[in-house]
């Protein structure tokens, strides 16, 4: 297939389906009236859960952090350090100008989504409150639809220093993160990924409370030569699509000769996989490309924005370097994305869906809000203040030329 016919073939479904949307719009009416009540009854509903406490108590995160061997416990807390020194190096500093100076503020109340269901996800409650806490901000809301004493992702709670989690979750956590509940305080801003319902809920309510990112199905696209470890990249594709059945992979080569290669890999070790199943699945949303030139290549990248680049190829420090739009991009054999997941250090709360085009992946500065402070001089001040009287004028707006000429020393 050419590249222009890849690029033209390649459609994602982006909005969710009218029913889901039908349904989210109900689930946040129900919980913006009914509050706490409305909540118990969805979790009986779709979690079978009777809930008498939204809330975990704080001394079950402790537990479940003391219950973990030792060995457990580092690897969170090197972890975490590694995610804090990573979220340090890049964040925003103020700049402090005679005339101007730009302030940056942690956020004063952030909700973080942790999704429950078949897989733990100690990695995201890392990966979203670690670099919220970096920023500076307080008051941290986890919700999370975990309704056993979920020892490690609870544990990771605790190693992230957050207090204030309540199992809960679907669109009716996100409606009672937005508007409140008896139990639940609103937020300034909610983060973390979600199924279906999760995104739909996030868009329905920005605006009223900031977001970070409606997330799609995971993806990752791969460029490689015939100088990589076959079985690496048969587990690196894995890896990606173990994820669920939508999760999507791109493999990008320039010979027939490695797409093979790598096929043989796939069929030999996939048996051993304890995901087989849901990864067969969604191996049927591979997309596997030919590419014959640098340009074509970026073409496709830089089109996709993928959520995850792997480059393993001799010159993957230059391709690297002259993509525009990725989530994240892991050069090398010892920069799979899979130890992007856990320790390397940025998050792996990523753009997904082609959004790579206009968002980037989640870090501290999400959890900063800023402003600017102006401080003319008069000497500024009756530099400027003509220029600015006459556009006033001429948008009509005479009291904003009154303003401006009262404090102007020669008219
Ligand atoms: N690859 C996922 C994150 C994740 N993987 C968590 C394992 N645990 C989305 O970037
Ligand atoms: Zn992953």
């Amino acid at each position: 297939m050419k590249v222009v016919d890849f690029i033209n073939n390649f459609r994602i479904e982006t909005s969710a389906n009218k029913e889901v949307e039908n349904n989210v719009a109900n689930i946040i009416e129900d919980v913006k009236e009914n509050k706490d009540q409305a909540l118990k009854r969805y979790t009986k509903i779709f979690d079978g859960y009777d809930l008498d406490e939204l809330r975990v108590d704080e001394k079950v995160l402790k537990d479940s952090f003391d219950s973990l061997s030792s060995e457990e416990q580092d690897a969170l807390i090197t972890i975490k350090e590694r995610i804090v020194a990573y979220q340090e190096s890049i964040k925003y500093q103020d700049k402090k100008d005679q005339e101007f100076s730009y302030i940056y503020r942690p956020i004063e109340r952030i909700g973080i989504y942790i999704p429950g269901g078949t897989a733990l996800y100690p990695s995201s409650v890392l990966m979203t409150a670690v670099p919220a806490s970096v920023a500076g901000v307080k008051d941290i809301a986890v919700v999370t639809p975990t309704f056993i004493d979920n020892n490690i992702t609870f544990a990771a709670l605790y190693v992230a220093g957050v207090k204030e989690v309540y199992r809960i979750g679907g669109a009716q956590a996100i409606a009672a993160l937005t508007y409140g509940t008896e139990t639940i305080k609103p937020v300034d801003k909610i983060v973390g990924p979600g199924n279906q319902y999760v995104a739909e809920a996030k868009k329905r309510v920005f605006g009223d409370v900031g977001i970070d990112m409606i997330a799609g199905p995971s993806e990752i696209l791969l460029y490689i030569d015939e100088h990589v470890n076959y079985s690496a990249v048969a587990y690196d594709i894995f890896a990606q699509a173990e994820h669920d059945v939508n999760a999507r992979t791109f493999l990008l080569c320039e010979k027939e000769d490695v797409r093979q290669k790598v096929q043989a890999e796939i069929d030999r070790l996939i048996d051993e996989q304890e995901r087989r199943q849901v990864i067969e699945a969604s191996l049927k949303n591979n997309h596997w490309q030919l590419v014959d030139n640098r340009e074509n290549l970026l073409k496709v990248i830089d089109y996709l924005a993928p959520e995850h680049v792997s480059i393993q190829h001799q010159q993957q420090e230059e391709i690297a370097r002259s993509i525009s739009y990725a989530g994240a991009i892991f050069i090398g054999n010892y920069s799979p994305e899979a130890i992007g997941d856990y320790a390397a250090g940025p998050s792996h709360v990523l753009p997904t869906n082609r959004t790579g085009r206009f968002s980037h992946g989640l870090n501290v500065n999400d959890f900063l809000t800023s402003h600017a402070l102006i401080n003319l001089s008069s000497e500024t001040y009756q530099e400027i203040a003509g220029h600015a009287e006459l556009i006033a004028r001429k948008e009509g707006l005479g009291a904003h030329g009154d303003s401006i000429n009262i404090r102007r020393e020669s008219k």
